[in-house]
């Protein structure tokens, strides 16, 4: 049997002659799975032969006659609706069915497409095709994502980032199904449900939406202390990322890498973001919550759109299977990560997101991730979380799609063939001509035929992988030490961010309402460190414990802070000019500095009393939470006098967002006569603040320094720390 792209033909889905379908581009033969033909048809070729613009045509019934469909069939003109407007119900049953399940988890995302691009040549460690050349090429599509809110809940809600990558390579699809988080909740997947009951809005009122603060979320991690060190993860930075592209990925689990031979080795993956790691203030978060709840989103669209699409390394830790045990926890257990002084990361190529999609349900909605789409070369591991995943993304997906096929759908077509014995179903899209849909088979002289590791290039596990063991349900005495690494990962913060972090866990528990939770929570934390216990007990209200040594330690790596680091490129962010429209000089300074600042990709917005030529956003529009940098432009410090109002913008707006953006660690400065408005916001005696009185080009250059750090970990001392554990 030689199956084709023609069957979408068929189904009418690409032909040029219809004349209501846009022009389509030619179809390929499906069996051509060379790599230039599988380049060409990279996400955008690919899906392009899907896409209908409705451009030059007339409204069509579903069954492709032409109609009118703007009013219903009535009985007289002020009569009922009839039975017979077939019309009038196709399209209301077709509204009535328009949405699917969202997702259980991970509801909310914005996905984009790629490619990855490897750097070497890797089959000495994978049969993975898709690393099996430099420069190889291989179209991706990802979607990040937050775990707990609905799909209509803000971005930059406090959670963990689901980071989900396909690789469409020339093998059939795998996914790297991650998080920005290297560990997980529970080592066992039995306890998911739990775990999502807990964390998801209580049942009765459905509260909070994308939040953990509240008491069944905490009892759950309190009882479960397997959680602490994602909890630890999810408080500090990585819970609130910048944007989706500030943030590092994760696969957690061990995986195992599989080469032609059937050797084998542990890895973990690893996404390195080109763009650096960032993080907002909690503050901060909450307020794009409501001034633009659609933040992440945005920021990933924007970047896209502006031709600065963003970049992550794949790397891998790999580790002999004999070392399981030998770091001092299993790596079994999806709780733990490798610190990279143990274990340094080799990197494998570069991923560059460069294509929005055009229609969010058709590719973000509809693509269906799993730990089960996999590929030669990579195998999975006896960790128990993953073998629970393996099972769920396959049967959550039969959920949302009401049936088996929606592997076919164009978002989730492998760029491979597919050849196999399943049949029909809903939507079955093939019009398969093999008749003996069995195996094995003569008929058809024995096609669709079995690969294996020799034949056809299949799916193999490793030959070395075998299992035995006794029944039990029980979890292995190697997962027990479940505070080690939170303390490591505490340790490892610098102080402003240990504060960050202290500031997140009494923000969630003053919500608690149970003080047996409160007590229990304490109780846990102390297990990872005394000092941390007692700075929450105290906002509490609560004695914390006496110190619970037993899995104190002074570990540390420098691999986890998100604060001290610097980024690597200052390219999309945003940085704010406050202007006065009404002054020729601020409004040319403000031009100037927009000019300056260009040739670094930042991109700015002139703020001004009301929208004119000059300015792009007015102050009552203005918030300091969406720029990474606020700068007073010459002769707009008139705005910010104490005495000073306007009908057009709130009083005091103006110093407002110059002394939101200060505290939630941003740059701010002033050119010229405009330093005097920093005194009016109250930052102008403050450290890390950028003045001048003439010198532009030197204003510019100090302020690019200034976006590249966290000003929050040059003035520790304003920001921090509790003075008593300081
Ligand atoms: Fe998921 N997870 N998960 N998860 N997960 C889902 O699958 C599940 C886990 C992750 O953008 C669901 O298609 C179980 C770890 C991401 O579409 C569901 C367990 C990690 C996404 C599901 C876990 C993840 C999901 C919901 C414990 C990081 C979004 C809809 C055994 C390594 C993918 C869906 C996207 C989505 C189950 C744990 C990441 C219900 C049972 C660990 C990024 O099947």
């Amino acid at each position: 049997m030689r199956q084709t792209w023609v069957s979408f033909a068929l189904l009418g889905l690409a032909s040029a002659a219809c004349p209501y379908m846009d022009a389509a581009p030619a179809i390929k033969e499906r069996t051509d799975t060379s790599d230039s033909a599988i380049h060409e048809r990279d996400n955008k070729q690919f899906l392009n032969q899907f896409t209908l613009a409705d451009s030059n045509a007339f409204i069509t019934t579903d069954a492709g006659g032409p109609i009118q469909d703007s009013n219903s069939l009535k009985a007289g003109e002020r009569g009922p609706t009839l039975l017979e407007d077939f019309i009038f119900r196709q399209k209301i049953t077709h509204f009535d069915h328009e949405r699917v399940p969202e997702r259980a988890v991970h509801a909310r995302g914005a996905g984009a497409h790629g490619t990855f691009t490897s750097y070497g040549d890797y089959s000495n460690i994978t049969a993975a095709s898709f690393l099996n050349s430099a420069g190889k090429q291989t179209p991706v599509f990802v979607r990040f994502s937050t775990v707990a809110g609905s799909r209509g809940s803000a971005d930059t809600a406090r959670d963990v980032r689901g980071f989900a990558t396909r690789f469409y390579t020339d093998e059939g699809n795998f996914d790297i199904v991650g998080n920005n988080i290297p560990v997980f909740f529970i080592q066992d997947a039995i306890l998911f449900p739990d775990l999502i009951h807990a964390v998801k809005p209580s049942p009765d009122n459905e509260i909070p939406q994308g939040a953990t603060a509240h008491d069944s979320a905490w009892d759950f991690f309190s009882q479960q202390p397997s959680c602490l060190n994602t909890l630890f993860w999810a408080m500090a930075g990585n819970g609130i990322p910048r944007s989706f592209r500030h943030m590092d990925g994760f696969g957690v689990h061990t995986y195992r890498f599989v080469t032609q031979d059937g050797a084998s080795k542990f890895v973990k993956f690893l996404w390195k973001s080109k763009q650096g790691k960032a993080s907002l203030v909690w503050e901060e978060a909450q307020v794009l919550a409501g001034k633009n709840s659609d933040f992440h989103r945005q920021d990933l669209w924007d970047a896209i759109a502006s031709g600065n699409g963003p970049e992550w390394e794949l790397g891998v830790q790999i580790v002999d299977e004999k070392d399981a045990l030998s770091f001092g926890f299993d790596l079994l257990d999806p709780t733990k990560f490798i610190p990279e002084e143990l274990v340094p990361v080799t990197m494998l190529g570069k991923m560059k997101l460069d294509t929005n999609p055009r229609n969010y349900f058709a590719e973000t909605e509809q693509v269906m991730f799993q730990p089960g789409h996999i590929v030669r070369g990579v195998d999975f591991t006896d960790d128990p979380l993953l073998q629970g995943r393996v099972f769920s993304y396959l049967d959550t997906q039969l959920n949302r799609h009401g049936g088996p096929n929606f592997e076919q759908l164009p978002i989730n077509r492998p760029r491979t063939p597919v050849h196999n014995n399943n049949r029909d179903g809903a939507g079955q899209n093939f019009i398969h001509l093999n008749t003996a849909a069995y195996s094995p088979n003569t008929l058809n002289g024995a096609n669709p035929k079995q690969a294996n590791q020799t034949a056809g290039n299949g799916f193999f596990t490793t030959p070395g992988r075998s299992v035995t063991g006794n029944l039990v349900r029980s979890t292995s005495p190697t997962f027990a030490d479940v505070w080690s690494q939170p303390r490591l990962f505490f340790n490892s913060l610098i102080p402003v961010e240990q504060q960050f972090l202290v500031n997140a866990m009494r923000f969630e528990t003053s919500h608690l309402k149970s003080d047996v939770v409160k007590s229990n929570v304490l109780i846990q934390l102390n297990r990872v460190s005394n000092d941390l216990a007692k700075r929450v007990a105290e906002a509490l209200g609560m004695t914390a414990p006496a110190p619970d040594p037993t899995f104190y330690n002074n570990n540390s790596t420098k691999f986890v802070t998100v604060f001290n680091n610097s980024l690597p490129t200052i390219a999309t962010l945003n940085v704010a000019i406050l202007a006065s429209i009404n002054k020729p000089d601020s409004v040319a300074q403000a031009a100037a500095l927009a000019k300056a600042f260009a040739p670094a990709g930042v991109n700015v917005a002139v703020v001004g009393e009301r929208l004119s030529n000059g300015t792009s956003l007015t102050y009552s529009a203005a918030d300091a939470s969406v720029f990474d940098g606020i700068i007073v432009a010459t002769g707009a410090e008139s705005l910010f006098a104490a005495n000073s109002s306007s009908p057009l913008f709130p009083t005091r707006r103006p110093a407002q967002i110059l002394a939101d953006g200060y505290r939630w660690g941003k740059p701010v400065g002033a050119l010229g006569s405009s330093v005097s408005a920093l005194k009016v916001a109250g930052v102008n005696t403050l450290p890390g603040i950028y003045q001048q009185a003439s010198d532009v080009e030197k204003f510019v250059a100090d302020f690019k320094d200034g976006l590249k750090v966290n000003i929050m970990v040059q003035n520790s001392k304003i920001y921090l720390v509790d003075p008593l554990y300081a």
